[in-house]
């Protein structure tokens, strides 16, 4: 992770149109709004990019799973951006969906794929090649990584074509991503305590994610991860949704994994944690190194090196996916080639 990290910067001395493609800058200009077309892993990482996109470049952004958007009668806007996301580039239900899109009269396509070649790239105007390298597992994991950091990019993107980056903050978002791969290495360092989580993982039938704002969609990926390999039933919800129904599944027997930065929404995140403490739930907290959260009866606590501000689901998601993976490990299931799944999905 910190060396796919690190490659897609390589070369990346400030943030400019062209990363996306020849004539990028012109279609950029004329956009008002963005719609993310993705499956699977690819979905989430378009989701996170929703609360990027919004809050950074002030445009809407709508997140649709192909499978379904391609089948929907939906209202087209003619200045939207359409951005597809995929690891193989050649999901069926995203290429498809890209084709709904373009039929409705949507014609500013990019792709944000890790396969130069594929279909996806020859079908979209623009590109950004992800710099994920091979991914021998099923399960996408470099994938989202370089996916979210070439979202992140493209954040800045749009909001420097919209005067809505200055170049202070255009270093200093820079400057946090080019120290990922160190703050990834740290996160990787956690091995040890995740492996005794894990241990307790392997026992359970189910599982609760939660997450706020931008880690909601990293909740998603930890629990699809978990399904993924480990076969273990894991769902994700917003926390503030639990009191909505979630909660009537909380006991004793329900590990609820909750990702707590230490950002604006921590406080609103400990109610909810109260609230699964309350019903006999076992709390794991993945928190920050200054997150006021402490460990106790029912709460385990695991502490990541460093707050990341708007980067942080890059670092959380790696806690998640090394859970997964010694969660499976310990039920000794393949990881590689989970059951029933295939690498690319093409019908
Ligand atoms: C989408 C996806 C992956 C998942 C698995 C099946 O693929 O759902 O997220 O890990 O490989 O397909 P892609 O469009 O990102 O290649």
């Amino acid at each position: 992770q910190p060396r796919v990290i690190g490659d897609t910067l390589e070369g990346v001395t400030g943030i400019m149109p062209e990363l996306f493609g020849d004539g990028a800058y012109a279609v950029f200009k004329q956009i008002d709004r963005v719609l993310i077309l993705a499956c699977g892993t690819s979905y989430y990482s378009g989701l996170t990019a929703k609360y990027w996109i919004e809050s950074v470049a002030k445009i809407p952004v709508n997140v649709e799973i192909a499978s379904e958007y391609r089948y929907r009668d939906s209202v087209p806007h003619p200045n939207t951006l359409v951005v597809t996301i995929s690891q193989s580039g050649e999901t069926a239900d995203t290429l498809a969906a890209l084709k709904h899109a373009r039929g409705l009269g949507m014609e500013h396509t990019l792709t944000i794929c890790n396969v130069a070649t594929s279909a996806m790239v020859r079908e979209c105007k623009l590109s950004y090649i992800t710099r994920a390298g091979v991914e021998v597992g099923v399960a996408s994991t470099k994938a989202f990584t370089t996916q979210l950091a070439a979202l992140f990019l493209l954040t800045l993107t749009l909001a420097q074509i919209n005067g809505r980056l200055s170049e202070e903050e255009e270093a200093a978002h820079l400057k946090a991503m080019r120290h990922l791969p160190v703050a990834i290495a740290a996160v990787l360092a956690l091995e040890p305590q995740i492996i005794a989580w894990a241990d307790d993982f392997a026992r359970k039938e189910n599982a609760l994610f939660l997450g706020r704002g931008m880690h909601y969609p990293i909740a998603l990926e930890g629990a699809l991860k978990l399904k993924e390999i480990s076969y273990i039933h894991a769902e994700a919800y917003p926390a503030g949704e639990l009191k909505h129904g979630p909660l009537a599944l909380v006991t004793e027997e329900m590990p609820v994994v909750t990702i707590a930065p230490n950002d604006s929404l921590i406080e609103k995140l400990k109610s909810n944690m109260q609230e699964v403490r309350a019903r006999g739930g076992q709390l794991y907290v993945f928190a920050d190194v200054d997150s006021r959260i402490t460990s106790g009866e029912g709460v385990h606590v695991i502490r990541l090196p460093e707050h990341y501000g708007l980067l942080s689901p890059i670092l959380h998601v790696v806690s998640l996916q090394l859970l997964a993976y010694h969660s499976a490990l310990a039920r000794g299931t393949d990881v590689d080639k989970p059951r029933n799944l295939a690498k690319s999905v093409t019908v």
